[in-house]
C-alpha cells in the first residue's frame, strides 16, 4: 500500500500565552499527526514549548467533545446526544421567547475569557451585538490593573518589541516566571546576558527565572512598590540622576521628591524583607547601566493595591532615565488586539443601543443582582469561570438560578458540566484565523489544516447558523451577517491600514510567514517631545479612583483572620485549565499539589508527601504537601485548576476594591488568606 504523503499547514497557538507561537502542522490522512514551531516566525523562531509540541495529542484527545450534548438535570451527569439542528432551536426558542418576555434582549448574557484570542473568536460577542442591547461583561481579570496604573503616569501606552530585550545591559524581572510562562522571552534574555547584561528577578517564590538569574531578591509579596521608592531615593540621593531633568519631564515632581525625602530607609527594608546591601546593588545597577529593561509581570498584579506598586516600579523606571530609551523600557503589554479594526465586532452592532455591562471580575455576583430584566441565559465560550474565576460559590449560586446555560467547549470543562447544553468547539487546526499578540508585535495567520473532528464547529460557524435559525424563528432577530466566511473576514480584517501598519499587500503574505508591526518609537519620542511635562506623578484621576495621587506603596488591606497568603500562579504545562488531555505530560507532573516552608512543616507536624489541609471562609482543600527552604514562611503555593480547582478558596468582594468603580482592575487572585492542618490519611 502507498504511505499517505504529510502535508504541511501553517497555524498559530492560540491560547492566553505571551507567545502566539507559528506552528507548523503535518497532517496525514486528514489527521494532525505532528507539530513543530515555524522558524518563519521572528519571534518565536521555530521553537515550542512543551504544550505546542503536545498539540497533536490535544487534537485528537478522545477527551474532545464530538457531539453536541444535552443535560436534563444541571449538573446530573445525565447526558444526551442531540443534533446541532436540535441545539440551534432549543436554544434559539428560548432566546426568542425571552426578548418577547421581557421586550429587551437584556435577559441574554455571554461571558468569554481567554480560551481561544483568535481574531474571528470574536463572532460569538459579534453576534449578541448584532440582536442589540444585551448584557455582556467588561475588564479583564488578569493585566488590568498594570494598564491602569500605567494609565495614571502617562496617558499614552508604548511597548517596546519584546527582542529588544535582548540588547539591554541590565533586565529586571518584577513578578513574572518567564522560564515558565514566557519560554520564547527567554532566550532574548540569554543573548542579552552573552553580552555582560545582568538579569535580575524579584519575586517572594524562588522561580525557575530566580534561579538563573544574576541577583535574586525574594520580596515580601505586594510591597514592590515600596522597594521601588526606596530604588528611587537611592538613586536621587547618590545624584546619579539629574534633578532638574525631572522636573522638566515630570509633573508634581518636587512633591515626589518630598514624599522620598521623608523615606525611612529602614522600614523600607524591614517592610519588603529586602537588605541594604541589596538595595545599594540595585540602585547601583539602575543607576549607572543603560539601557535597563524593565518588565512588570502579570503576578504583580494580583492583588488589590498592585495598581500603587505598579505606578511605583513606573516611577522609578521613569527617574532612572529608561522609560522611553531605545533598547530600554518597560515591558508591560502590547494592546494590539485593541488596535485592529475587530470588524467581526464592531460592524454588526448596527443598532447602536448601550450594552449592559457586567465587572468580569464579579460577573457572577454582579448578574444575580441585575433584575429588570434579570439575567436568564447565560452563553460561556472561551471561558472556565468554575475553574479560573474568583468566587466559584457565586458562580454555583448564579448558574442555579439562570433558566438557560450553554457553554461550547473543546473538553467537557468543569463549567460545561455545569450547563444544560454543551457545543462542541473545534481547535485551531480545524478553522482559518488571524492572530496578534498582547507581548511580541506579530500578525499571523493560522490556516485550516484538518475538517472538525466530529461534528466540532468553529464560534464563527456557530454564529452564523444560530443567527440564521434566531431569524427563522423570529424575523429580524439578529444581523449578523451569515453569509459571510472566515476568508471573508480576514480579507475585511486586513485593512490599508492594516496592511500598511505590517508592511504587507494583501493577508495572502501572511500565508508565507508572520508580519512585524511598524516601529512606533520615533512616533512616541515625538508625542513625549510635544507634551511639556508628559509624566504625571500627581493624577486626579487616581484620586477619584479612590487612590492616592502620587505614584506611592499604599498596603493590601490584610485578611487577618489567616496566617498564610495562597500564592497560585501559572502551572508549566497546562495554560489555565488546559491540555489536561495531553497525557504526555503525566510522567512530568509533580505528584505534590501544595508547598510550603520546611519549618512551617515541622511546625504543624508534615513532611513532604503527607496530606496537608488549606482552608479559609470559603472551604477547605485537602492535597500532598512538599516541604521546602525556599518557600517564604507565610507563603502557600499552590496549583491552578486541576480536578479541584483551589479557586474555591478565592473570594473577593467588589465594595473591598480600591478604585471599585473601574471594571478594569485585575482579579486579586493572589491577595487570599488561609490556614493549614495536617490531614488524615489520603482518600
Ligand atoms: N506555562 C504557562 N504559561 C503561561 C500561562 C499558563 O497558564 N501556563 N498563562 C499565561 C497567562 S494568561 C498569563 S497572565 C501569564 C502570567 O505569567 P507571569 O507574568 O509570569 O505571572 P504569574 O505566573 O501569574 O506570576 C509570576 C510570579 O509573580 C510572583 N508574585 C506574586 N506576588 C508577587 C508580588 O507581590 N511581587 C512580586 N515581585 N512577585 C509576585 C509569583 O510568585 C510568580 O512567580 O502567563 C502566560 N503563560
Ligand atoms: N487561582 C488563580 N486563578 C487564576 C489565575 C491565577 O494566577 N491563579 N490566573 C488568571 C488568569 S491570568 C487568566 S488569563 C484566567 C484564564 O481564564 P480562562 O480564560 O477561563 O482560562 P482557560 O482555562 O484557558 O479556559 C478557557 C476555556 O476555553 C476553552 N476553549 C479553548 N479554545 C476554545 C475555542 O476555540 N472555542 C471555545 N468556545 N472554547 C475554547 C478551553 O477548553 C477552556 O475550557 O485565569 C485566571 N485564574
Ligand atoms: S502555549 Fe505559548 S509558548 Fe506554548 S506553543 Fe502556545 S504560544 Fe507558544
Ligand atoms: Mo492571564
Amino acid at each position: 500500500m502507498m504511505e499517505e504523503e504529510v502535508t504541511l499547514y501553517k497555524n498559530v497557538c492560540p491560547r492566553n500565552c505571551f507567545s502566539t507561537c507559528s506552528m507548523i502542522t503535518h497532517v496525514k490522512a486528514g489527521k494532525v499527526v505532528k507539530v513543530v514551531g515555524d522558524p518563519s516566525h521572528g519571534f518565536t523562531k521555530g521553537k515550542l514549548c512543551a504544550k505546542g509540541y503536545g498539540y497533536s495529542q490535544y487534537v485528537n484527545s478522545p477527551e474532545r467533545l464530538k457531539y453536541p450534548l444535552m443535560q436534563t438535570k444541571r449538573g446530573s451527569g445525565n447526558w444526551q446526544r442531540i443534533t446541532w439542528d436540535e441545539a440551534y432551536d432549543i436554544i434559539s426558542e428560548k432566546m426568542v421567547a425571552l426578548r418577547n418576555r421581557h421586550g429587551s434582549n437584556q435577559s441574554l448574557a455571554y461571558n468569554k475569557f481567554s480560551g481561544n484570542l483568535g481574531l474571528l473568536h470574536f463572532a460569538i460577542e459579534g453576534l449578541f451585538e448584532s440582536f442589540g442591547s444585551h448584557t455582556k461583561p467588561v475588564g479583564n481579570p488578569c493585566l488590568g490593573t498594570g494598564r491602569q496604573a500605567l494609565k495614571y503616569n502617562l496617558p499614552f501606552e508604548y511597548s517596546p518589541p519584546p527582542e529588544e530585550m535582548a540588547y539591554a545591559k541590565l533586565v529586571v524581572i518584577w513578578g513574572s516566571n518567564p522560564a515558565r510562562t514566557n519560554i520564547q522571552q527567554m532566550k532574548f534574555i540569554h543573548a542579552a546576558r552573552d553580552q555582560g547584561a545582568k538579569l535580575i528577578v524579584i519575586d517572594p517564590i524562588f522561580t525557575e527565572t530566580a534561579k538563573v538569574a544574576d541577583m535574586y531578591i525574594q520580596i515580601r509579596p505586594g510591597t514592590d512598590g515600596l522597594l521601588a521608592m526606596g530604588l528611587t531615593k537611592r538613586l536621587v540621593d547618590s545624584a546619579l540622576v539629574e534633578e532638574w531633568e525631572l522636573r522638566k519631564q515630570i509633573s508634581g515632581w518636587d512633591h515626589y521628591a518630598d514624599i522620598l525625602r521623608n523615606l525611612d530607609m529602614k522600614e523600607v527594608c524591614e517592610e519588603t524583607g529586602v537588605c541594604e546591601e541589596a538595595i545599594a546593588e540595585l540602585t547601583s545597577l539602575y543607576g549607572t547601566r543603560t539601557p535597563v529593561a524593565t518588565w512588570i509581570g502579570y503576578g504583580l498584579q494580583r492583588r488589590k493595591m498592585s495598581v500603587q506598586n505598579v505606578r511605583a516600579i513606573d516611577a522609578l523606571v521613569t527617574v532612572s532615565g529608561n522609560r522611553f530609551i531605545k533598547r530600554g523600557g518597560l515591558y508591560y503589554f502590547h494592546p494590539e488586539v485593541e488596535n485592529m479594526p475587530l470588524k467581526i465586532l464592531k460592524d454588526n452592532n448596527q443598532k447602536n443601543e448601550q450594552n449592559r455591562e457586567v465587572n468580569i471580575n464579579h460577573f457572577a455576583s454582579e448578574l444575580l443582582k441585575l433584575d429588570d430584566p434579570p439575567v436568564e441565559f447565560l452563553w460561556i465560550h472561551s471561558r472556565n469561570p468554575l475553574s479560573q474565576d474568583q468566587n466559584i460559590r457565586e458562580w454555583d449560586r448564579l448558574m442555579s438560578q439562570l433558566e438557560m446555560v450553554v457553554v461550547s467547549d473543546v473538553t467537557m470543562s468543569h463549567t460545561a458540566k455545569m450547563a444544560d447544553i454543551v457545543l462542541p468547539a473545534t481547535t485551531q487546526f480545524e478553522e482559518m484565523d488571524l492572530h496578534v499578540s498582547y507581548w511580541n508585535h506579530w500578525l499571523s495567520y493560522n490556516q485550516k489544516a484538518i475538517e472538525p473532528v466530529y461534528e466540532a464547529k468553529s464560534d464563527l460557524q456557530v454564529a452564523r447558523e444560530l443567527a440564521m435559525k434566531l431569524n427563522e424563528k423570529q424575523p429580524g432577530f439578529s444581523r449578523f451577517p451569515v453569509e459571510l466566511e472566515a476568508k471573508d473576514w480576514i480579507e475585511k480584517e486586513v485593512t490599508d491600514e492594516v496592511k500598511e501598519n505590517y508592511s504587507i499587500k494583501s493577508w495572502q503574505d501572511l500565508i508565507e510567514k508572520p508580519a512585524h508591526f511598524r516601529s512606533q518609537f520615533e512616533e512616541f519620542q515625538q508625542i513625549l517631545k510635544a507634551k511639556p511635562k508628559p509624566f504625571t506623578f500627581f493624577s486626579k484621576k487616581a484620586v477619584e479612583d479612590g487612590l492616592s495621587p502620587f505614584p506611592i506603596y499604599q498596603r493590601d488591606r490584610e485578611n487577618a483572620n489567616h496566617p498564610f497568603l495562597l500564592l497560585t500562579p501559572q502551572s508549566l504545562l497546562k495554560l489555565h485549565s488546559q491540555f489536561g488531555q495531553v497525557d504526555w505530560f503525566e510522567a512530568y507532573e509533580s505528584s505534590f499539589d501544595i508547598k510550603i516552608n520546611r519549618e512551617v512543616g515541622k511546625q504543624i507536624g508534615v513532611e513532604t508527601g503527607d496530606v496537608l489541609v488549606v482552608y479559609n471562609e470559603q472551604g477547605d482543600m485537602e492535597g500532598l504537601v512538599e516541604l521546602d527552604a525556599s518557600t517564604p514562611k507565610n507563603v502557600v503555593i499552590m496549583n491552578q485548576a486541576g480536578k479541584e480547582p483551589v479557586n474555591a478558596l478565592i473570594s473577593t468582594r467588589l465594595e473591598s476594591y480600591p478604585g471599585k468603580e473601574s471594571p478594569e482592575l485585575s482579579s486579586p487572585f493572589f491577595d487570599i488568606y488561609v490556614s493549614l492542618r495536617k490531614g488524615g490519611v489520603r482518600r
